[in-house]
């Protein structure tokens, strides 16, 4: 069990994969977590896990459980996290500094409103585990140290497991497929718009406030890899099961500036020739002013984008369901928020040939073909 209390969705259903991957390498359940996401002013958000994600394909990979089902379940609750005994367990404290004797766990937000929505308003006690780490290769060492028996339920403090998702738990994406009730508000977005049935291509546009703010970061010139990036600069080399960079990360790529945009787009759609008319820009930000260059260079092509309602995760969802099953996609290779549904093209949906991003010309010849060259 734990809370995701570090970054919003993408940075979420990342840690998502690693603890996915950690859960099964010590053969425990999985409790699921709400998404937690930011309206406006910062309000807490808790979006229930099943209205995200749906639960059977997760089952195939490992065993899961719901953490509001479990939360629910008063039996087992008492049985298995009574009140009096709730540990918590972290790396190192996060409390304050003239009191490192507890994980912190309720301290602050997101912490505080998660678990208070279980009511859970106190820490009974904490369980430092450093120097051990989630990692799997670890998993013996966890098993020894914390069993089952003794130890029947293990709450972190936060995800356990690493932002970006390593490697290894990429391929879980399989499991990963978004829920019907998001599939719905798509379907119905399309039946008002008159698209149902017809080709579109979608595009991720990642330029708000704390974007620009972070892409600055790049201008450092000594940065190789920023939050996702590594799902386009880099690939694993086969043989010697190492990571290679393919090229450096420029700073257009992060925070594509208007001619790169429609260049891109105008070059990708040359590619599919007349059969794309529709193009979905999935955003964090509406610049007008995109939008009219956009319609004026290409006045054959109709923009879509989805209704917003910034207090709920509804606007998000359908950009990612729309992202991840376009006939063609745009991400952003540095966002999180496009590798999301840039994954589920890759490993669950065979569309890894229509799946580019902006900025500099990276290959996206697969892993053997760029091994077959050599
Ligand atoms: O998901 P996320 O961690 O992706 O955070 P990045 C971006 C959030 O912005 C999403 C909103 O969870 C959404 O709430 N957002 C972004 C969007 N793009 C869209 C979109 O196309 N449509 C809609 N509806 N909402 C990074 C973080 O964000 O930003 C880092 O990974 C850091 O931790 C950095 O905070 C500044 O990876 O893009």
């Amino acid at each position: 069990m734990y809370c995701p209390c570090m970054g919003r969705f993408g940075n979420q259903a990342e840690q998502l994969l690693g603890a996915l991957l950690f859960a099964k390498s010590l053969n425990r359940t999985l409790l699921l977590p709400p998404f937690i996401h930011y309206g406006i002013d910062h309000k807490i958000i808790l979006e229930p896990f099943e209205n995200v994600i749906k639960l059977e394909p997760l089952k195939e990979y490992h065993k899961v459980m719901l953490l509001s089902d479990f939360m629910q379940n008063k039996d087992l609750l008492s049985r298995i996290w009574p009140s009096e005994s709730r540990s918590f367990f972290c790396y190192s404290s996060r409390a304050n500094p003239n009191d490192r004797s507890t994980c912190g766990a309720l301290k602050g937000e997101p912490f505080n409103s998660f678990w208070n929505k279980f009511n859970i308003t106190k820490e009974e006690n904490s369980i430092m585990y450093k120097p051990l780490s989630t990692s799997p290769s670890q998993a013996n060492i966890w098993k020894k140290l914390y069993p089952s028996d003794d130890y029947p339920i293990i709450t972190f403090v936060g995800a356990p497991s690493s932002f970006p998702a390593q490697r290894e738990a990429i391929p879980i994406q399989k499991h990963i497929v978004l829920s019907d009730y998001v599939r719905e508000k798509v379907i119905k977005f399309k039946r008002e718009k008159g698209i149902e049935g017809k080709h579109y291509l979608s595009m991720h546009i990642r330029h708000g406030y704390d974007w620009r703010k972070a892409c600055e970061l790049l201008k450092r010139g000594d940065l190789e890899e920023l939050f996702s990036s590594d799902q386009c600069t880099k690939y694993r080399d086969i043989e010697s099961e190492h990571d290679i960079l393919k090229d450096k990360l420029q700073f257009d790529t992060c925070l594509p500036r208007i001619e790169t945009i429609t260049t891109k787009l105008g070059d990708t759609l040359s590619i599919y020739k007349d059969n794309i008319t529709i193009v979905h820009i999935a955003t964090d930000f509406d610049d007008l002013k995109l939008y009219e260059i956009l319609k004026a260079r290409f006045p054959h092509i109709e923009f879509l984008i989805t209704p917003r309602d910034p207090d709920t995760m509804i606007s998000a969802m359908m950009d990612l369901y729309l992202m991840a099953h376009a006939d063609v996609f745009i991400g952003n290779c540095v966002s999180s928020f496009s590798a999301f549904p840039a994954r589920i093209r890759t490993e669950q949906l065979g569309l890894q040939e229509s799946t580019y991003y902006f900025g500099q010309n990276f290959s996206h010849m697969t892993n053997k073909q760029e091994h077959d060259e050599l």
